[in-house]
C-alpha cells in the first residue's frame, strides 16, 4: 500500500463539553486540524491535530508539508516516516508544531494500518482488553461554582461515570482549596475515584500544604500540582504526598518521559497523543512506564486514546474529554459501569462528520 494524497482541513467548533450543562453557554472556540491520508488501494487514513491557537494555519501547513513527505510511502513503515519528517523538519521540534503536526500523519497511518488488516487499532497495538474505565474531565473546572460541584458530580454518576477530574489552583487560600475539595468528596461519596487537576499552578511549598490538608479525601491522583518541567519539585511533592501524582501532559516527544521517571517524580504517567508525536511515540513512552512500574492514562481525544489504552498492560482510565466530538459521524460514549467500549471496527472505527467539517470549516 502507498500513500498517494491528502487532504486536510481547518475546521473550528464551539470550545464546549456536553458535559458541562445549566451554566451560560461558551462563545469561544477550538481550532483543529484534520487530515485524510489518501492511498493506491481506496483506502483513506484519518487524522488530527490541534494546540495550534492563533498558529493553526501554521500548523495547517507544517500538517501538510510532513503529509507531503508521506506521499509514495507505505503508511504502515511509520517509522520511515517518522525518519523522514525528523530529517526534514526536525529542526523545527520537538516542541510546537513540528510534533503536534507528524501527529497528525502518524495517527492516520494507524488507521490505514488496521482498515488495511481489517483489525482495530488496539488490536494491532495488543489487543488486550476490549473495554476501558473512563473519567469525567471538563465538567468541574476551578471557575465554576462550589455550588456547581456539588450537584454536578451525581449528575456524573448518574450518566455511568465511576471517576471524574476536578480542577483546583486559583483559591485565595488552603482552606478555600480544602473545602471545594470536601464539598466535591461529599457530593460524590466514598466510591467514586476523584482526581484533582492543578495545572501547574501552585508552587512546591504550597502543593505540599495543601496536598497534606487533602489527604483524607483521598483522591485517585493529584495532577500537575507545579511546573510541568520541575522534575526535582514533582519528586518532592511525590515524596511529601501519599495521593498519587500524576502528570506529562503538557511534555513533546518521548525524552521528557525519561527524566519524570528516572526522577521518579510522578506515580500515574499522563501522555498527550499530540505532544508526544503520534501513536507511534505514544506507545515507546507507555513501555517506559511499564518498565518503571507506573500506570498510564491518556490527555484528551477519548475516542482515539481508548484504542492506546486498551492495548496496553499499564492503561489506567481514559480521559473523557470530548473536544472533538462534534468532528466525527459517531463518538464512543460511557456505559453504565463507567467503561468505553472499543471499536471492533477496523482501524479508529472513526469516519469525520461531512456536515460537521462542512459547517465549521474554516477557508
Ligand atoms: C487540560 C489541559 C489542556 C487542555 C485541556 C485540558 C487539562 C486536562 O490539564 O488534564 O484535561
Ligand atoms: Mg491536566
Amino acid at each position: 500500500m502507498k500513500i498517494t494524497g491528502f487532504v486536510s482541513h481547518i475546521v473550528r467548533t464551539p470550545a464546549d463539553n456536553p458535559l458541562v450543562v445549566g451554566l451560560p453557554e461558551r462563545n469561544d472556540t477550538r481550532e483543529f486540524v484534520t487530515l485524510e491520508l489518501q492511498t493506491d488501494q481506496g483506502l483513506t487514513g484519518l487524522g488530527l491535530t490541534f494546540f495550534g491557537g492563533a498558529l493553526t494555519g501554521a500548523l495547517k501547513a507544517a500538517v501538510d508539508a510532513l503529509a507531503e513527505l508521506a506521499v509514495g510511502e507505505d503508511p504502515t513503515h511509520v517509522e520511515t516516516i517518522a525518519a523522514k519528517a525528523q530529517a526534514a523538519g526536525g529542526g523545527a521540534g520537538p516542541g510546537g508544531i513540528y510534533t503536534l503536526a507528524l501527529s497528525a500523519v502518524d495517527i492516520a497511518c494507524w488507521d490505514l494500518r488496521g482498515k488495511a488488516e481489517g483489525k482495530s487499532v488496539s488490536e494491532l497495538l495488543g489487543g488486550l482488553r476490549d473495554r476501558v474505565p473512563t473519567y469525567a474531565s471538563g465538567a468541574l473546572l476551578r471557575q465554576h461554582p462550589v455550588d456547581y460541584l456539588a450537584t454536578s458530580g451525581p449528575r456524573l454518576v448518574s450518566m455511568g461515570f465511576r471517576q471524574m477530574k476536578m480542577q483546583c489552583g486559583s483559591e485565595p487560600t488552603v482552606s478555600a482549596s480544602v473545602e471545594r475539595v470536601r464539598v466535591m468528596r461529599d457530593s460524590i461519596g466514598p466510591d467514586v475515584d476523584l482526581m484533582c487537576d492543578i495545572n501547574q499552578l501552585w508552587s512546591v511549598p504550597h502543593a505540599i500544604r495543601v496536598g497534606r490538608a487533602i489527604e483524607e479525601y483521598g483522591l485517585f491522583w493529584l495532577e500537575d500540582p507545579v511546573a510541568h518541567d520541575d522534575f526535582p519539585g514533582l519528586a518532592t511533592v511525590a515524596d511529601n504526598l501519599v495521593m498519587p501524582i500524576a502528570a506529562g501532559e503538557y511534555h513533546y516527544g518521548i525524552v521528557p518521559f525519561r527524566h519524570l521517571l528516572e526522577s521518579r517524580s510522578i506515580d500515574i504517567v499522563m501522555i498527550d497523543l499530540l505532544r508526544v508525536g503520534g501513536i507511534t511515540q505514544w506507545m515507546k513512552v507507555a513501555g517506559m512506564a511499564q518498565a518503571f512500574n507506573r500506570p498510564v492514562v491518556s490527555h484528551l481525544i477519548p475516542e482515539i486514546h481508548l484504542h492506546l489504552v486498551a492495548a496496553i498492560p499499564n492503561g489506567l482510565t481514559v480521559e473523557y474529554m470530548p473536544w472533538t466530538y462534534r468532528l466525527w459521524t459517531e463518538f464512543p460514549s460511557v456505559e453504565l459501569d463507567g467503561c468505553l467500549r472499543v471499536p471492533s471496527k477496523p482501524g479508529l472505527g472513526l469516519e469525520f462528520s461531512a456536515e460537521a467539517l462542512n459547517r465549521y470549516a474554516v477557508v
